[in-house]
């Protein structure tokens, strides 16, 4: 076993990296070297993906299925062993129908095929021993040695960027966004990285590009939220419970969340939302459904004592789960798409009665508790009507600075860096917020100025999208670049969206954004060096300097 892919990771001086038989996040060592055989043959996938393109085949079942079994082994999806080994059946079958096509296309046109990497034909064994046997062949550091530790840093970098990528292409293709341009970059990017020399040069700009990709992708991915569930509005949202049985949904699929709001319609079960679904309250043809009473629970690592506590039934649309059993609700959550967990229930098609029906079979809330709200829904198109006001109160002198605190949450005791910090910027600061990460301060009152709240939540980490579009326009009022703002960025990192958000800033140009609250293991000194000095990239210190040092600049 080797992953090194979030903030999790088992660090020196154990050695860096999970490599042992478990890692942190309760991943065995079989998952993880099952995960890294499905990696190489989704990029076998897009190998011939490529190639095919070549000659004018383009497979659009094999378009959607790599960025779906790629978003399988982000960090807390999928820990079902049978699950992996059924990804990657799939991914041979698809990639030797897209084979035979790529091969009669040649065929017919007069094209010789290309000689690609041996890897393009990888084979998957019959048993599962035979597949884990081959785990040290394909493990992601199996050329260290050759290449050395900065190359696979920046290829790491670029893979768990990819990642990130895949599930916002997924979370795009549920809501009806699919790009055929997108899809033939990610094979590229795909291919590439299952083949690299490891040459830093190139490394470095196949990030960046990464970077602008994604980009892309959380515009498709807006587009597609705000085309099915119309333009978030500023809402609030209760955060404690009400009385009567109850659904809780977890992860980012909003259209999961609908489906479950349209089959309890008039069943009597009050729908939750959880953490990273919490946003979804601000959308009309979501909020228009008197049975979403609330959010009831903060970041996926309270889970096993919020989940414990909620006397209901659970669905878990996408990442980030962790092991049901130790809270005892396994019997009733269930999961869907590509999240698993070995002996949890999974929903597959539309029908979410075995959920529902387990929700009335259970208690619910006995009593309703004193309500307390906080506010969502600043995304694009409310944050731009804000625009002007915001701008005049720059003007005046009344908001001197801008601040966007956000990102994955997680366990660490040094997170608390971002409550203290929200709560001590100046009276005279704007605080944009995005991700589970805001579940450390979103329940605190933090007054308006002249009527603009100061914190303004703009939505789920692919948001981050809303939060560059208000930097645009207030730099365009300003005339001047965003660096040129005073706006600074402090981010929490946790998983792969994470990194591939981080690519996507640094490709537009954003300088000296504060990240933690570590830097990510597979970035040697050397390469945190480079990032420091090309783009200002720091790692978070302690509030009260890191203030200091913002506002000075
Ligand atoms: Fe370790 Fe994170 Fe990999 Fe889990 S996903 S094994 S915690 S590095
Ligand atoms: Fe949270 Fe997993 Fe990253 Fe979407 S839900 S931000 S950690």
């Amino acid at each position: 076993m080797y992953c090194i892919q979030c903030e999790h990771t088992i660090r020196a001086p154990k050695g860096n990296g999970c490599s042992y038989q478990r890692g942190m996040c309760g991943k065995t060592a079989e998952i993880s070297d099952l995960q890294d055989m499905l990696v190489r043959l989704l990029q076998s996938v897009s190998m011939y993906a490529k190639a095919a393109r070549s000659v004018g085949v383009v497979d659009d079942e094999v378009d959607g299925y790599v960025p779906q079994g790629f978003f399988a082994t982000l960090t807390n999806v999928n820990f079902d062993a049978a699950r992996i080994i059924a990804f990657s059946r799939r991914a041979v079958a698809l990639r030797d129908r897209l084979r035979s096509r790529y091969l009669a296309a040649c065929a017919e046109q007069g094209v010789t095929p290309q000689v690609l990497p041996l890897a393009a034909d990888y084979e998957l064994p019959e048993e599962r021993a035979a597949i884990l046997s081959q785990a040290g062949r394909v493990a992601l550091n199996a050329d260290k040695a050759s290449i050395g530790e900065d190359a696979l840093g920046l290829r790491l970098l670029c893979l768990y960027g990819l990642k990130g990528a895949a599930a916002y292409m997924e979370h795009a293709r549920v809501l009806g966004q699919t790009d055929v341009e997108v899809y033939a970059r990610f094979h590229d990017f795909m291919a590439y990285l299952g083949e690299d020399p490891g040459e830093i040069d190139a490394l470095f700009k196949c990030a960046m590009d990464i970077g602008h990709l994604n980009y892309r992708i959380m515009e498709m991915l807006d587009e597609g939220g705000t085309k099915t569930f119309g333009h978030p509005e500023p809402t609030r949202v209760n955060l404690k419970a009400v009385k009567g049985k109850a659904i809780l949904v977890s992860g980012h699929d909003m259209h999961d969340l609908e489906l479950i709001l349209q089959q309890t319609e008039g069943r009597g079960i009050n729908v939750y939302t959880n953490g990273e679904m919490l946003p979804a309250h601000a959308y009309p043809e979501l909020k228009k459904y008197p049975h979403l009473v609330g959010n009831y629970g903060t970041a996926w690592q309270n889970q096993q004592k919020e989940f414990a506590n909620f006397p209901g039934a659970i669905v878990m649309t996408s990442n980030c789960l962790i092991d049901p059993n130790v809270g005892q609700y396994g019997d009733r959550i269930y999961t869907r798409s590509i999240v698993g967990w070995p002996g949890v229930q999974h929903i597959e098609g539309s029908d979410f009665s075995v959920a529902i029906d387990k929700a009335l079979a259970l208690q619910g809330f006995a009593a309703d508790e004193p309500a307390h709200y906080t506010t969502t829904g600043f995304a694009r198109n409310a944050l731009m009507q804000a625009a002007p006001a915001v701008i005049d109160q720059v003007k005046a002198g009344n908001i001197k600075h801008f601040f966007l605190i956000g990102g994955c949450d997680g366990d660490k005791m040094e997170r608390s860096y971002y409550k203290e910090l929200a709560q001590s910027v100046p009276q005279d600061s704007l605080i944009l917020t995005l991700a589970c990460g805001k579940f450390r301060f979103n329940s605190l009152e933090f007054g308006d100025i002249n009527g603009i709240p100061r914190l303004l939540d703009v939505g789920q980490c692919n948001d981050a999208y809303s939060a560059i579009q208000l930097a645009l326009a207030l730099a365009d009022a300003f005339g001047c670049g965003v660096n040129e703002l005073p706006l600074s960025l402090v981010l929490s990192w946790f998983e792969q969206k994470a990194i591939v958000i981080l690519l996507t800033l640094l490709a537009l140009g954003i300088k000296d954004i504060r990240v933690g609250p570590t830097a990510p293991g597979f970035l040697t000194p050397n390469l945190v060096g480079i990032l420091n000095q090309q783009f200002g990239l720091k790692l978070i210190t302690s509030p009260e300097q890191d203030l200091k040092d913002m506002l000075a600049a």
